[in-house]
């Protein structure tokens, strides 16, 4: 018998079966968008185009305020929000249809219709990109006016007495459902893992030239005491960027345009980079965001072509004060032009980073580093695109979120030993930290403990002043309560001063305190 449910004498589904409803036909959806989107791009999954666009619409101090929260998190504290407002949404668009399917219709539409904007509106949008949200669309309307029907009919039985069959189907059907949304969901994880990126990066490594492996030179750390090694294993080298996922580039497929104010337009594939001579480099890369005494600081050997005589082959035109770097996701670093012309600045277009191409989460297959500057105005990673331009003409992505427009990096020091708030044996004890100065590099530091006189620390060896320098110094700390603090000198006979300053615009100085206890 063919059944004719009218939304007026339909009887109500009930509401937990109208909520799983909702949560179903949405997480099949996102599944088969997310699915999609492994053969496409991972960036053209509608979920996460929207975490990316709220990433880069959100203001500069919550972005900060993620940052110092949840550090290294932020990105899956972004991600849970966003699963969780998602979880809501669904579980309204079932409870809000428990007599018409229409309102819940509408909810899910206008979901994708987000999910597709956002898409739409990435800055490497191509295309094929529309395939995911508009299938994610179609599948989510789909499922839901589907299992909304066998729901009715289940409830219309139910209040016929002559439920069954009905209610038998919904639950067959909704299991179906959920199978394929956790299916989906999971094929498309593993697809945008497997990304031909890491045969990229394979590849890449065999076209390097042996690069010389890092030896850390000899006493350049004090990391017996407490200090960092000298230089940081790519897989704990900090990491900031604005992009929830990490874009995955091919290096044969890269390219990079040197365009705007320049004599002659260059256009440079990954072949031609490495055809050019290569030099390898220390460089201590530092985040403006770091407070004091903060772990924003790392410092590794890039590999890479020095990005001066590219700039001179292209030939700045007069007045171009700026050199606008693009990364493949739309982020944006404007430089100092007459920095990066600098004689013995080396700025570097770096290929490989601890003598490994590129990690992906730094940049593969070529990224920006210059000594001296913060990350934000020089270090732009997944480069695309280099623009002379001027200040005035064009403006990077952090200038208009509160930035500095000129950022070369402070005189500072950092004590990681004795951490905050450490009990440490009474007697004799070795304080020990860090001090950068990129690129005049560090000439001294001075410790003291609680209200003492300042007392010079013992220096690691001076590799270049491009990178961090350590120190060490041996107190007698009697039982009790005691802070100590440090301050640094560079080569160029600048104190880094005691005023504490936060990170923004243009980065945190102070000398760093430690409250410890001995015992
Ligand atoms: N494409 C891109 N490059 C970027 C950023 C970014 O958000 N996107 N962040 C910059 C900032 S603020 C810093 S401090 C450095 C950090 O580089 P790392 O993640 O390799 O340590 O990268 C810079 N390059
Ligand atoms: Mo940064």
């Amino acid at each position: 018998m063919v059944r004719a449910v009218t939304a007026r004498e339909s009887p109500a589904i009930s509401a937990p079966v109208a909520g799983l409803l909702g949560v179903l036909a949405t997480a099949v959806a996102v599944g088969v968008g997310h699915l999609l989107s492994g053969f496409v791009q991972p960036d053209s999954s509608p979920v996460l185009a929207v975490g990316n666009t709220f990433v880069d619409l959100t203001p500069g101090w919550l972005k900060d305020f993620a940052i110092n929260t949840f550090g290294r998190n932020d990105k899956n504290a972004l991600l849970t929000s966003i699963a969780l407002v998602m979880l809501l949404l669904a579980v309204a668009s079932g409870l809000l249809s428990r007599r018409t399917r229409r309102p819940g219709m509408i909810i899910i539409g206008l979901f994708g219709l987000l999910g597709f904007g956002a898409v739409v509106g990435r800055p490497d949008f191509q295309p094929t990109w529309l395939l995911p949200p508009i299938a994610a669309i179609t599948v989510g309307l789909g499922s839901f006016a589907w299992l909304h029907g066998l729901a009715s009919a289940a409830a219309a039985d139910r209040t016929a007495g002559t439920s069954g069959p009905s209610r038998r189907a919904f639950l067959r059907s909704s299991v179906a459902v959920a199978v394929a949304a956790g299916g989906t969901g999971f094929g498309g994880q593993l697809l945008s893992q497997r990304s031909n990126a890491t045969a990229s990066r394979d590849a890449v490594a065999r076209m390097l030239p042996r690069p010389p492996s890092p030896l850390v030179p000899l006493g350049a750390d004090f990391a017996a005491d407490g200090t960092p090694g000298y230089f940081t294993p790519n897989n704990q080298f900090y990491r900031i960027d604005t992009a929830l996922t990490v874009p995955r580039i091919q290096a044969d497929k890269w390219q990079m345009t040197v365009h705007g104010m320049v004599q002659r337009q260059l256009t440079v594939g990954f072949n031609d980079l490495l055809r050019r001579d290569l030099v390898t480099r220390p460089i201590t890369l530092t985040c403006v965001s770091n407070e004091v005494n903060g772990p924003l600081i790392s410092t590794a050997v890039f590999t890479g072509v020095e990005l001066a005589p590219l700039l001179r082959e292209a030939g700045p035109r007069p007045g171009a004060d700026q050199l606008l770097s693009t990364s493949v996701d739309g982020w944006t670093a404007g430089t100092p032009l007459d920095v990066l012309l600098e004689p013995g600045r080396g700025a570097l277009l770096a290929v490989a980073m601890n003598g490994e191409p590129l990690p992906a989460e730094h940049g593969y297959p070529v990224r920006m580093v210059v000594p001296g500057l913060y990350g934000f105005v020089s270090a732009t990673k997944w480069l695309t695109d280099l623009e002379l331009t001027t200040f005035a003409a064009r403006r990077a992505y952090w200038l208009d979120r509160g930035w500095a427009r000129t950022a070369p990096i402070k005189t500072q020091s950092r004590i990681d030993r004795p951490r905050g708030f450490q009990v440490v044996p009474a007697g004799s004890f070795t304080a020990a930290g860090i001090a950068w100065a990129q690129p005049h590099g560090i000439e001294g530091v001075e410790v003291r403990l609680d209200d003492g006189p300042w007392r010079p620390a013992t220096l690691s060896t001076e590799v270049t002043g491009n990178t961090w320098r350590m120190w060490r110094a041996d107190l007698r700390v009697a039982p009790g309560s005691h802070f100590i603090s440090c301050r640094a000198t560079d080569r160029r006979g600048r104190r880094q001063p005691d005023e504490p300053t936060p990170p923004v615009p243009d980065g945190a100085q102070g000398w760093p305190v430690i409250n410890f206890t001995a015992r």
